[in-house]
């Protein structure tokens, strides 16, 4: 990806908000009432020019372009996962409670055998996915902050969830963070994919240690199904990707690629394509500023560094990524949706990789924390926060 690249795709978005905002008709991504039309001709691979079947939506309400039903709330929800084979939703609170809803019933019941946390600042129950086997065995990978004696660290844990009788058994931590003082940016988000466990584990607000490579923070990980050190990675460690700051968002495309959202300085949040050894450039580059406002290096094209496919200044705190692969929004498919949390938005990309663009984005008027596709093709939406709602999203009829 060149920076040149991503300094076009940047201009392209400014271009098309000034075109929105001076009612000029003059870009024809502008023409279109509805972001799911199916009678777009883009696809997946093709060119992100032009390629948009949606309006710049920007201030439209989530309800203004989807069909939106609510299920009901939680108390800050921070991942969900559907069970494959069953009919059931999982979903993990912050607090530490597990809780499997019922999609038929629309019953909550809450999972006991779930692990002591860590909840404090950002700590607490994390991400929650079904393992390969679910289907045969129940196997699920969960993550979760905890007490150290150093401070906290981040764990993966592998169970078996019994969804008759809701249930973990057999938990078994298989993976550990660096220890460090500190309540902020675990990440630690779970992906299972060609046959590895992906996960994000965030800098701990320390920066530096995401340019080292003895440890794992600020790093993106690929681990064997059982927690080991995957082989043939690039740096013969658990390590895949290094520079990264508080990455809470992962997915695969479809195509072969993973992505990641990641949280950064003001100004600075990003959307990377993963490349097996490469250094994403945190805290010696970033398109944003420090919190305090002093300066960090832009990403340009000499610094070795991997600079974001897509990025947002101003920020929006991208905390979950879904790339879509269902059949009920089909000129979707291969294409990214992003939660806001401070941007409380909803925010749709085209994808091609190593290209990424932002296509159009709705106002979720609260924060939004979990993204998950059902298995039909609606997308779901976890609201942060306490009694954040879980909402259903479908296209308008
Ligand atoms: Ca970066």
């Amino acid at each position: 990806m060149s920076f040149f690249a991503v300094r076009l795709t940047y201009m392209r978005r400014i271009f098309a908000i000034a075109t929105v905002m001076t009612m000029s008709l003059g870009v024809s991504t502008c023409a279109q009432a509805t972001p799911f039309d199916s009678s777009s001709s883009s696809s997946p691979g093709s060119s992100l020019e032009g390629s948009s079947p949606g309006s710049s939506t920007s201030g439209s309400a989530l309800a203004d372009d989807f069909n939106l039903s609510e299920h009901g709330s939680f108390d800050e929800g921070w991942a969900m996962s559907f069970l494959p084979g069953t009919p059931y939703l999982l979903i993990s609170e912050r607090g530490g409670a597990l809780q499997l809803r019922g999609q038929e019933s629309g019953r909550v019941r809450q999972v006991s055998g779930t692990p002591e946390v860590y909840y404090e600042g950002q700590g607490g129950l994390h991400d929650v996915i079904p393992g390969p086997t679910f289907e045969e065995d129940g196997t699920v990978y969960l993550s979760w902050a905890r007490e150290h004696p150093e401070g906290a660290q981040g764990v993966v844990g592998r169970g078996t969830l019994d969804t008759e009788n809701a249930t973990l058994n057999d938990l078994e931590v298989i993976w550990e963070q660096a220890p460090t003082s500190g309540e902020g940016h675990f990440a630690l988000r779970l992906l299972v994919y060609d046959g590895f466990l992906h996960l994000t584990s965030g800098d701990r607000q320390k920066m530096s240690p995401a340019q080292e490579l003895d440890n794992n923070l600020g790093a993106t990980l690929r681990l064997t199904l059982d927690g080991e050190p995957a082989p043939g990675n690039p740096w013969d460690s658990e390590l895949w990707t290094i520079g990264h700051r508080n990455p809470l968002g992962i997915a695969a495309d479809g195509e072969g690629n993973l992505w990641v959202s990641e949280m950064g300085p003001r100004g600075g949040d990003e959307l990377n394509l993963l490349v097996e050894g490469s250094n994403y450039g945190w805290p010696e580059a970033s398109m944003g500023v420090h919190y305090d406002g002093s300066a960090i290096p832009d990403h340009s094209e000499e610094d070795g560094f991997q600079a974001p496919s897509e990025y947002w200044a101003p920020s929006i705190s991208p905390g979950s990524l879904l790339i879509y692969q269902g059949d009920l929004f089909p000129d979707w498919q291969g294409t990214a949706l992003v939660g806001g949390l401070s941007g409380q938005n909803l925010v749709h990309l085209r994808i091609d990789a190593p290209e990424a663009a932002i296509d159009a984005e709705w106002d979720a008027g609260a924060r939004v924390r979990a993204l998950a596709e059902a298995p039909d093709g609606a997308i779901w939406v976890l609201e942060d926060g306490a009694g954040g709602r879980l909402l259903e999203l479908r296209p308008q009829t």
